[in-house]
């Protein structure tokens, strides 16, 4: 592969940009090789795909303002894409790494480059496959950073260190779409399942600190599946950012993370000089229909500075909330509120051109009787030879209807349904099909999204791809437009890319619908993707080329080597 050398000359010559005070917007190179490696956190041997062998993968490190540029080259057996997720990917939506939405899948032995830009954002965020299941292992973090212009807008941290949760089955990830979903082996802590699992005893996180320094925890929850609440034990965190946006700092001691959130948290070593744990639990919100996750937490180790195993006492262990504490999670997830005045603080919109509410649960499919996911009565089919994009960008027909919903067909107790003899005639059996919303240019969109309880209830973190959003409210129940509407937060609510959606409550979110494109809003739980559980917005053109969609970069995968539908009903999404 002759390009290698050449990346790697520019790698080199962008650490040096870096390490270099140029405040000015570099680019930013790297080559990602997929390839199937053997790892064995536990005490089975198994062969996963990984980013460059390593399980998580590199971590990216940019400045807000950079060119960020990936080639990924597929040396695995997979079927991939790269979702660099968060990221705004202003005029680049082609590069917006989302499977049979934005491209064609990369296949074994081909290749293909990200390009972007990264600016009005900075924090933690994660990349990650955008293939049902892959992501399990297919994952890392992107860090941006402040260009040198200006600072963090808290204390500058003594180091900087990742934290990265996962999900981990022993077995191959291409399985793991077997309904229902096998219950998973482990939760790991940047790739280490910790000591309380057999065959890792030796192999847990530590994160040695010295007592009095001030550390930031970039935190995010990679996990395919699960809620996670981390905690560690006799120390509290205040938190900066969520979703690479700056917040108001706010102290906790405790955190929920839904998968592909982000926390930025700064973390004082100010307890006497020994060692604590630090734990991850999973936060079940659902009833008990789908199997239990694992009763078991997942631990690392904060090792003070002086501190030894035989003059301390025994690490000190959290007291970690139920694995059903809605409370905590909600306190939590609620509480956060955005940074007004900060960087790339932009007020809240006050004019609504858009308004919808959109119910988001599960259904039944009519003929096999298997769960479906629904969004106003609708399951979304992923399209199967034409990207959506594409679709829309050539003007093919037949790959997708332009007729979702503003409201869904019936208004119903969501929150308390119970199945009535008359149900077929409810949202029972949502249809399946690939309909979509048109949004215009610049329209702002507003999107109460109603939990619903029929067949179980569930909190879901919905992840709308290309824009962040601000969160107004949630609540539990029905949303009531007279009730709840005078409680929204209009002046410093926390804005993210991804929102838990309480179990049979409500978020209101709103955003500007200022980059053409077509963008996924989906459920970021990977086992509710193949249900369908997602919808996709279609931005317009605004009026000059530069607020237009582009035309597709010339090496963006093909489906021409067409697209096969399985032959086995295992995985409903291809
Ligand atoms: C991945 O591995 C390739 C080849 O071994 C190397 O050139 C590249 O720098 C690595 N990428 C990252 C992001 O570490
Ligand atoms: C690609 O994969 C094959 C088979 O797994 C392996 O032998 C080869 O070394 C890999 N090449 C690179 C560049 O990783
Ligand atoms: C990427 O694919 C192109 C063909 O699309 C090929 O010419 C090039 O050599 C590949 N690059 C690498 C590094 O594999
Ligand atoms: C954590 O914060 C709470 C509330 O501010 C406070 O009551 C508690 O003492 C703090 N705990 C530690 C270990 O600092
Ligand atoms: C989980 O384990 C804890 C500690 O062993 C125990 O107290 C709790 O009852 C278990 N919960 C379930 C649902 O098994
Ligand atoms: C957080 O939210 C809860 C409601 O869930 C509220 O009772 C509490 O006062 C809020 N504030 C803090 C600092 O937790
Ligand atoms: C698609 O249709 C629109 C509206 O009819 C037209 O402006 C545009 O040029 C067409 N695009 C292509 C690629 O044919
Ligand atoms: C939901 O969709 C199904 C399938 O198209 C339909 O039969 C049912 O009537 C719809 N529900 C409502 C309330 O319209
Ligand atoms: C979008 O709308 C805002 C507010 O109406 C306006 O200030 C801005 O110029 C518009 N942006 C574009 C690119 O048209
Ligand atoms: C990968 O995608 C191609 C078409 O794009 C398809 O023919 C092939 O079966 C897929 N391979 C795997 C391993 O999923
Ligand atoms: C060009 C290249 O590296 N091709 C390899 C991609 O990965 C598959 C599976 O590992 C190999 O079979 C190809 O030789
Ligand atoms: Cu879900």
């Amino acid at each position: 592969m002759p390009h290698l050398d050449h990346y790697l000359a520019i790698q080199a010559f962008v650490i040096v940009l870096l390490f270099s005070s140029i405040a000015s917007a570099a680019i930013v190179e790297h080559v990602f090789h997929v390839t199937n490696v053997l790892v064995k956190p536990l005490c089975k041997e198994q062969m996963i795909p990984t980013v460059n062998g390593s399980l998580p993968g590199p971590t990216i490190n940019v400045r807000e303002g950079d060119t960020l540029v990936v080639h990924v080259i597929n040396n695995s057996t997979y079927n991939i894409t790269i979702h660099w997720h968060g990221v705004f990917q202003l005029k680049s939506s082609w590069m917006d790494g989302a499977n049979m939405i934005t491209q064609c899948p990369i296949e074994p032995s081909y290749n293909f480059t990200y390009r972007f830009d990264i600016i009005g954002q900075e924090g933690t965020l994660l990349w990650h496959a955008h293939v049902v299941n892959l992501r399990a292992t297919l994952h890392g973090a992107l860090i941006i950073r402040p260009r040198s212009t200006h600072l963090y807008p808290f204390p500058k941290p003594y180091k900087e260190v990742l934290l990265i949760f996962e999900q981990w089955w022993n077995m191959d990830v291409g399985l793991l779409s077997i309904q229902p979903a096998p219950i998973s082996d482990a939760y790991l802590i940047n790739g280490l399942a910790g000591d309380l699992y057999p065959c890792s005893k030796n192999r847990m996180y530590k994160l040695k600190v010295v007592q009095g320094k001030t550390y930031l925890l970039r935190i995010m929850n990679a996990a395919l599946n699960k809620h996670l609440f981390f905690k560690i034990a006799n120390h509290n965190v205040t938190v900066v950012a969520v979703d690479a946006v700056y917040t108001t700092p706010y102290v906790s001691d405790v955190m929920m993370l839904t998968p592909g959130q982000s926390v930025d948290a700064l973390l004082t070593a100010d307890q006497a000089i020994g060692m604590y744990y630090m734990y991850i639990k999973s936060y079940n919100s659902a009833d008990q229909v789908s199997p239990f996750p694992p009763n078991t937490t997942t631990r690392g180790l904060i090792v003070y500075e002086g501190a030894t195993s035989s003059s301390s006492s025994p690490a000190a262990i959290p007291l970690m909330p139920e694995m059903n504490d809605q409370t905590t999670a909600h306190r939590f997830s609620s509480n956060i509120t955005s940074l007004v005045g900060g960087p790339h603080w932009t007020p809240v919109p006050r004019h609504v051109d858009e308004t919808m509410f959109v119910t988001v649960g599960f259904g039944f499919d009519k003929p096999s009787g298997e769960v479906d996911g629904s969004l106003n009565n609708y399951t979304f089919v992923l399209p199967k030879t034409v990207p959506l994009q594409e679709a829309y960008f050539y003007n093919i027909t037949g790959v997708y209807t332009d007729d979702f919903p503003n409201q869904p067909p019936l208004r119903f107790d969501y929150a308390n349904f119970e199945p009535r003899t008359d149900y077929e005639n409810m949202m029972m059996y949502p249809e399946r099909k690939t309909s979509v919303k048109t949004l215009g240019f610049n329209t702002t969109v507003e999107i109460v999204v109603q939990n619903t309880k029929i067949v179980t209830k569930e909190s879901h973190p919905m992840h709308l791809h290309g824009f962040n959003f601000y969160v107004l409210g949630y609540g539990f129940g029905n949303y009531d437009p007279t009730r709840d509407a005078r409680t929204l937060n209009l002046v410093n609510p926390q804005m993210r890319n991804t929102v838990a959606v309480p179990s049979l409550g409500w978020v209101v979110l709103r955003f500007i619908a200022n980059n053409p494109g077509v963008w996924m809003f989906h459920c970021h739980m990977d086992a509710h993707l193949p249900f369908g559980m997602i919808t996709a917005f279609i931005v317009l053109n605004g009026p000059t080329p530069e607020t237009s969609l582009q035309p597709p970069p010339s090496n963006l995968p093909q489906c021409s080597r067409i697209y096969q539908p399985p032959t086995t009903n295992v995985d409903l999404s291809y």
